[in-house]
């Protein structure tokens, strides 16, 4: 049922396995070639001399049809037979690389080996998937999340999988963003006129949103576009999955609804939060719109999407200069 969206194109900022969740939401609810996905590519890294991409791939395997329900990320009826081998030679296994997958990773590295970029890459994958969303990492320039611990500074997926996230956090900081530049048509997209709304997906913000946001360029894009609306990746007052809750304790943030509205202060428009923190809507200072934003089923995905999408109609009739200023509650 698509009949609640007015026709228009939506932009999600997405990070992987939560984020791609809602952005299959919206791929599914709102007409064809209506979604374009910003996806972060600070949890990219080398290895095994293969050039890996976990959100890209997350977000290409989620709306391709070909991810793994159970882990939401590699692809579905995996086999692990290289992996299986390599560590019988003696090769590293702390990340694991699925048969099936190792095909996108060997792609990407031979196409990039050609001077390729990565966006092509991701075009070319989503055509091979037959997906009609525009798929874009945020830069094709390289962006590295680094996780400054209690044990010294870790690339992120040393923290993430290898150290399964237990070093304590002590900041978080993204190599090369600095100097990075968006991926042709991250700009775009976002500047598009026929665009109604720019959804920051319930992502981690400290790992997952800010490496986006840190590309220079990409925040004063939201801020000249369309309505920003967040959803927030907190339910009860804990993290959905990950890390989120963990990371914030570390940091000296609050787990609520407060503290992700004061991280996109500035940012968004509006704040999506789940039914449990219905009490945080009189305390938070950004308009807030109350619904289930669990997303077990397919069901929760597309309902989610559907009031995320309509929820940002109402700030999409207002003039941008009166949005910023505080807008409809
Ligand atoms: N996550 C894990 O927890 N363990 C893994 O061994 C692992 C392998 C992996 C391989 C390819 C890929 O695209 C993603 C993979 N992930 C794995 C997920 C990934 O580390 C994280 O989910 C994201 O980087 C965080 O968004």
């Amino acid at each position: 049922m698509k009949t609640e969206i007015r026709s228009g194109h939506v932009v999600a900022l997405c990070g992987g396995v939560g984020g791609a969740k809602l952005a299959l939401g919206l791929y599914r609810v709102l007409d064809p070639g209506q979604l374009s996905v910003i996806v972060n590519t600070g949890d990219d890294f080398d290895h095994l001399g293969l050039r890996i991409s976990p959100d890209l791939d997350t977000v290409l395997y989620t709306l391709g049809g070909v991810a793994d329900p159970d882990r939401g990320w590699g692809r579905v009826e995996e086999t692990w037979n290289f992996l299986d081998a390599f560590g019988r030679l003696g090769g590293e296994t702390w990340f694991r690389l699925g048969d099936r997958d190792l095909a996108t990773h060997v792609s990407r590295t031979q196409w990039l080996c050609a001077g390729g970029r990565l966006g092509e890459f991701a075009d070319r994958a989503s055509r091979a998937l037959g997906i009609a969303a525009r798929i874009l990492p945020m830069s094709d320039d390289r962006v590295r999340t680094v996780v400054e611990t209690a044990e010294g500074d870790l690339p992120f997926q040393h923290y993430f999988v290898r150290r399964r996230c237990e070093p304590a956090v002590k900041a978080i900081r993204f190599d090369g963003a600095a100097k990075a530049t968006p991926a042709p048509g991250v700009l775009d997209v976002l500047s598009h006129g026929n665009v109604r709304a720019i959804v920051i997906c319930p992502s981690n913000p400290y790992l997952s949103v800010d490496p986006i946001l840190a590309v220079p360029g990409l925040r004063g894009a939201l801020a000249n576009g369309a309505p920003v609306i967040a959803v927030s990746p907190i339910v009860g007052g804990q993290a959905v999955k990950g890390p989120t809750a963990k990371i914030m304790h570390e940091l000296g943030i609050a787990v609520n609804t407060q503290a992700i509205a004061a991280h996109y202060r500035g940012l968004i428009d509006a704040l999506v939060i789940d039914e449990a923190d219905a009490a945080d809507r009189a305390t938070t200072d950004v308009p807030i719109m109350v619904t289930r934003t669990m997303m077990r089923t397919l069901e929760d995905r597309e309902r989610l999407a559907r009031d995320v999408a309509a929820f940002a109609e109402q700030f999409a009739r207002q003039p941008i200069a009166a949005r910023k200023a505080g807008g409809a509650r």
